[in-house]
């Protein structure tokens, strides 16, 4: 049966259809189901990932990507806050965590904590995003006074904050079912959900790559979960280590399953592996070939998301910015104080400016939207914002 999309078309930019050219045959019965707005099958994403006509594949990504949005590239001002970086899953993939007692294992107190939202607060951040390791002492209690501190504190700015993986381990920790958990957490102030853990779903890579974390279906289902109790979320998928094209294809295919359940993902995020300091670095780093490529592949496979998320910090400003031509529609945001890179050896700054954004987003001929997490436009001064509702 053919599936059509189901995301809104936008005022398309103008272009005409017959200007596709590949030198790859495999593409030309791709290029036919997407210039219908027609669902790709997995063998489908399977030739796109093989393709080598780069062009070609960003030629269709960015088809899509104008259908949806026309030139409108989406940005934010967050601050990143990381709690802690105390963590007892020791995972491959990661030089962020560290053991209680380890040299640089840091843990805020909460007064800590408000203090570093402050520091962003005076540039009228919109959102707080909240990540940090899964520390094996700090309290439930602590985690529902940081968010209900962050929200008395300020409250016009989303708290985005901790990962499904972070969720599940406060279940445990609080003693209650994921849902509850859940529901505590959006009662004390949580407004949705990052991206974050997702990995890869596939058992035998996340077997090596982050043992310790809960599996893909259990990340699957918190999601569900969470969508059902209203709160939206994001979905990432960590790409350039291990993982090979069919892992790759079944991780999208997952995420587009849930989402026509639920509709409650809101952006898709592929984040590039970076090897430094991390028991995996012996990988080499992925090249630019390759994150072009796999956000065109995220924004032809995955129809039902509305957005594609070019991550600066990770790609580097300069990948970012081309990729708004290979499918991608947002940047993310000033960010602030990244650590999670920044700690597997990423040189790009950590955080950057509205204006720097908003000049890698016109340079690429796009038109900048500043949103709030929810995609809701913002209209600002410098010190305030208002977000139109
Ligand atoms: O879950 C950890 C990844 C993620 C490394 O939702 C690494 O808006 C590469 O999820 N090399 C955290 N990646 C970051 C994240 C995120 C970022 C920006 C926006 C959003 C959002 C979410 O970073 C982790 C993991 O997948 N990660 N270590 C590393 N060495």
């Amino acid at each position: 049966m053919q599936q059509t999309t189901g995301i809104q078309a936008h005022a398309a930019v103008e272009r005409p259809l017959h200007s596709f050219q590949t030198d790859d045959p495999r593409l030309r019965p791709i290029a036919d189901k997407v210039l219908a707005g027609e669902r790709l099958s997995g063998d489908d994403a399977l030739a796109l990932y093989a393709s080598h006509d780069i062009l070609a594949v960003g030629w269709l990504a960015n088809h899509v990507r104008e259908r949806m949005h026309g030139h409108k590239t989406f940005f934010n001002v967050n601050r990143h806050i990381n709690h802690t970086n105390v963590c007892v899953a020791y995972c491959r993939l990661c030089a962020f965590g560290r053991k209680k007692d380890a040299p640089g294992a840091y843990t805020m107190a909460l007064e800590q904590a408000f203090e570093t939202a402050a520091s962003g607060y005076s540039e009228a951040v919109t959102e707080f995003h909240i990540v940090g390791g899964l520390h094996p002492d700090l309290t439930w209690q602590y985690y529902l006074d940081l968010i209900a501190g962050l929200k008395q504190r300020f409250p016009q700015v989303h708290l985005k904050a901790f990962t499904m993986v972070e969720i599940a381990f406060l279940a445990k920790r609080a003693k209650l079912s994921i849902r509850d958990t859940l529901v505590a957490l959006k009662e004390a102030g949580v407004d949705s959900l990052p991206g974050g853990g997702a990995e890869i779903f596939n058992e035998r890579v996340r077997h090596i790559i982050c043992d310790h974390k809960i599996d893909g279906s259990q990340w699957l289902e918190t999601a569900r979960i969470a969508h059902e109790l209203g709160l939206k979320s994001n979905a990432t998928m960590l790409y350039g280590h291990i993982e090979n094209d069919e892992d790759r294809v079944d991780h999208l295919i997952k995420l587009r399953t849930l989402q026509d359940e639920t509709g409650g993902f809101q952006t898709f995020i592929p984040l590039a592996f970076h090897p430094d300091n991390t028991p995996l670095s012996h990988l080499p780093w992925t090249t630019g070939f390759t994150d072009i490529k796999q956000i065109a592949v995220s924004r032809l496979v995955l129809d039902n998301f509305a957005h594609v998320k070019a991550y600066w910090q990770m790609l580097t400003p300069k990948i970012a910015q081309i990729s708004l031509r290979f499918g991608a529609d947002d940047l993310d945001g000033t960010v602030i104080e990244e650590k999670i890179y920044h700690d597997a050896g990423a040189e790009t700054p950590q955080g950057m400016r509205r204006q720097d954004l908003m000049r890698l987003i016109t340079e690429a001929g796009r038109e900048p939207v500043e949103r709030d997490t929810l995609y809701r436009p913002v209209t600002r001064t410098e010190t305030t914002f208002t977000v139109a509702v």
